[in-house]
């Protein structure tokens, strides 16, 4: 099994991540770690935060001769902010008394972290919640993407919508309905995204979106929007129908829905699907030259939480940001009497943000799920057992089947 255990606060020293249970000998180079840090900071709408943090990736460990030895990798990314937070973040009690935040923001864990955690400061609540801690998981993420390119898989993504602007034709529904495109095409589409400053396909709702955003900032107000997440090269097979917490499909839903603000999650047509009848719903099996496949993808790549083979379709939501200009009405908690809520440093949009950590989360899921089922202690023994299932397939099937 890996896993992965993130630590910091948004405006503490650094953030760290521990990653452990890769095999050994995978490559990884610092600077494509460095590109997803980079590609996870960009995005019209952003605050002022991404002028100050220009994130990169230290390896402390796990690494040698740019190859993973098999043992925990940690990663340390330095909050360039921090210096401006020393006293308000010091460890020791300061010598004068900071100053405390009581009024909780509308949709922020302020008020529910304060209550839970019986927090007399709402800044306690703030410094983990913020979704600064994702640049360490874009580090796991990252890694999680090296070990799968040994095996051809790529997980890639784009958004769909910003402030209620969709495009014309919605890609998206397209891969559902028939297109199961090959990685070099997912590549062109990513690559299309990563051009964009909102990281859309059609350059007319580009501009309709930066219009919208505009518009938010002058009214003090935020957007939320759609994306979606792909990953070609998936073999068929991965997660288990067995119990609950082994369906690949549930395990992807939650490591998409933990981002912050994420709060829905589609695979394949899983909304559409719940109103049409099952006729229209289903995606018909077939022999294509030799390989199982489906006639169309409304499944996005799963059945009964077992991958199908193939591509993996995800789409989610993530809420406008809660932290408001324009502020809605909340209490204080010194009083309890009503007040306006605090206004404090944020983004205005976060949806192309969020649909690169959409990806490492994506990416670090399956590489649970294959080495789950191919295990190995080097990428070659992982690589040589996964080889053995996949080789000639279908051939196996059939003659299994045949068998007397
Ligand atoms: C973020 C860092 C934060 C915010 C944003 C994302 O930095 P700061 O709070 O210093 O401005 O810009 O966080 C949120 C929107 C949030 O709700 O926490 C980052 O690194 O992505």
């Amino acid at each position: 099994m890996i896993r992965f255990l993130t630590a910091g606060e948004s405006h503490g020293k650094a953030l760290t991540v521990i990653v452990e249970g890769f095999p050994s000998n995978i490559l990884v180079e610092q600077d494509k770690i460095n590109y997803e840090l980079k590609r996870r900071q960009m995005g019209y709408g952003r605050g002022m935060r991404m002028k100050i943090e220009s994130d990169e990736a230290e390896i402390l460990s796990g690494i040698r001769f740019g190859k993973t030895l098999g043992s925990p990798i940690s990663l340390l990314i330095r909050n360039k902010d921090w210096e401006n937070w020393v006293t308000k973040m010091s460890h020791s009690v300061p010598e004068s008394d900071a100053e405390k935040i009581t009024i909780p923001r509308p949709g922020h864990a302020d008020l529910v972290g304060v209550t839970k955690y019986y927090f007399d400061d709402i800044r306690n609540s703030i410094e983990r919640s913020s979704a600064r801690e994702t640049a360490a998981r874009v580090g796991a993420g990252s890694i999680a993407k090296l070990f799968l390119e040994k095996f051809g898989i790529r997980v890639q993504s784009f958004v769909e919508s910003i402030g209620g602007v969709y495009p014309s034709v919605s890609l998206y529904d397209r891969l559902c309905e028939n297109l199961n495109l090959s990685a070099e095409e997912i590549n062109v589409i990513s690559g299309r995204a990563d051009e964009s400053c909102v990281r859309v396909l059609d350059k007319i709702q580009e501009e309709q979106i930066i219009e919208k955003i505009k518009e938010a900032k002058k009214n003090g107000d935020t957007l939320g929007g759609n994306f979606c997440v792909m990953a070609t090269g998936v073999p068929p097979g991965l997660g288990s129908y067995m119990h609950y917490d082994k369906k690949l499909d549930a395990r992807i839903a939650f490591s998409i829905m933990s981002i912050p603000a994420v709060k829905s999650v589609e695979i394949g047509n899983g909304f559409l699907n719940a109103d049409l009848p099952g006729s229209s719903a289903h995606d018909e099996i077939i022999n294509d030259n030799g390989v199982f496949s489906r006639k169309t993808n409304r499944a996005g790549g799963l059945e009964g939480g077992i991958t199908t083979g193939q591509n993996i379709l995800v789409r989610a939501s993530m809420k406008p940001i809660a932290t408001l200009m324009s502020p809605l009405n909340s209490i204080d908690l010194l009083s309890g009497e009503k007040v306006q809520s605090r206004r404090e440093r944020s983004d205005f949009v976060a949806v192309p943000a969020c649909a690169v950590i959409a990806e490492s989360m994506l990416a670090w899921t399956l590489s649970e799920a294959m080495i789950e089922k191919f295990g190995g202690d080097s990428i070659e023994e992982t690589f040589e057992n996964y080889k053995n299932y996949c080789d000639n397939l279908e051939l196996k099937i059939i003659q299994n089947f045949n068998k007397k």
